[in-house]
């Protein structure tokens, strides 16, 4: 068996919450006067919360303070946590919940390993949680991706080597992340167009070819 287990990054690749994520961080741009778009929310991709921030304020005409800081990343939560609220069985494709039950049952170990400290709401609400056998997110990390930290811990969770383990993940910071961890890495979406993966996954079930 090429891998004994698979880690798998959240938002962008077992479900979509980027919109959700553009809508709070409108919201509270907006509010501020700062210029916010789909462009610059695309380097927000797998990039923590703060280190958002931080990408949103380079377009701002004023600095702001620490404390600021973190109640506008606050602000930003709970709106974005409100949205989640709707979220449901439905914001996860069959082809991926068929394609993680076909790998279980091929006695591959599976676990998340994303930057967001909303996953375990996330996997709530869209009753994920019992696809994986251990789940590392932005709760139990104090470095952000590109830093490999979120996915050693997912592979020490599994009890598996780096080496023996597949990273599958949407966002350059986070192919990065993969590769300096020492694991091999499977893109998706706009990954995709990276050289640096070892697979390109034109869909997800494309997978079920990689890990046999
Ligand atoms: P939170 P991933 C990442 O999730 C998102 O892609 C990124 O846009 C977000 O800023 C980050 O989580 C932190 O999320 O504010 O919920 O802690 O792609 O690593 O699953
Ligand atoms: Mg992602």
């Amino acid at each position: 068996m090429k891998f004994k287990g698979v880690i798998f990054d959240l938002d962008g690749v077992i479900c979509f919450t980027d919109k959700f994520h553009y809508q709070a961080w409108k919201k509270l741009a907006d509010r501020l006067g700062i210029e916010f778009d789909e462009k610059i929310n695309d380097r927000l991709r797998g990039v923590s919360r703060m280190a958002s921030l931080e990408i949103i304020l380079e377009k701002s005409a004023r600095a702001y303070s620490d404390a600021e800081k973190e109640s506008f990343a606050a602000e930003k939560n709970d709106a974005y946590r409100a949205l989640l609220e709707n979220m449901g069985k439905s914001d996860v494709s069959e082809e991926v919940r068929d394609t993680l039950s076909e790998l279980r049952a091929r006695g591959v170990l599976l676990a998340i390993g994303s930057s967001s400290r909303n996953t375990p709401l996330i996997l709530e609400k869209t009753g994920m949680k019992q696809y994986f056998d251990a789940v590392s997110d932005g709760n139990n990390i104090t470095r952000s991706k590109p830093d490999p930290e979120v996915f050693l811990k997912a592979a020490q969770f599994l009890n598996l080597a780096p080496a023996d383990c597949l990273v599958v993940e949407d966002a350059v910071a986070g192919i990065d992340a993969g590769f300096s961890g020492g694991f091999r890495t499977a893109a998706i979406g706009e990954a995709t167009n990276y050289d640096r993966p070892d697979y390109k996954l034109t869909t997800f079930s494309d997978l079920l070819k990689i890990v046999d």
